[in-house]
């Protein structure tokens, strides 16, 4: 199991995500983002590119997409918490929203 985040090594993990728009969940346990895109095909465009990261990687977001945004929280669920993998993802989706 990947370990969960503390400290130090997590503030830093998280500083340049929450730079780009990440939040903390008032628990602490995971982190949301609001995508926003130009229309439909946009926003189910990113989320397929991002799901076979994900499943590459079997480290899935919960996810809920609203015609042109998408809300993402990221966890890892078996952790109980933040771990790397959730870094990872969320970088992966901040890169996948540069370019639709
Ligand atoms: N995705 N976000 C998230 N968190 C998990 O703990 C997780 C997952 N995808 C697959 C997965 N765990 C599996 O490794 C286990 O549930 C078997």
């Amino acid at each position: 199991m990947t370990e969960l985040l503390q400290g130090a090594t997590r503030d830093e993990a998280l500083a340049p995500l929450l730079a780009q728009g990440w939040t903390e969940t008032a628990d602490g346990n995971a982190i949301r983002k609001r995508f926003t895109f130009r229309n439909f095909n946009e926003a189910f465009g990113f989320m397929t590119r991002v799901a076979l990261f994900a499943e590459k990687r079997d480290h899935h977001p919960d996810w809920r997409n609203v015609y042109r945004t998408v809300e993402v929280e990221l966890s890892t669920h078996d952790a109980g918490g933040l771990t790397a993998k959730d870094i990872e993802l969320a970088r992966t989706m901040d890169e996948a929203a540069a370019h639709v």
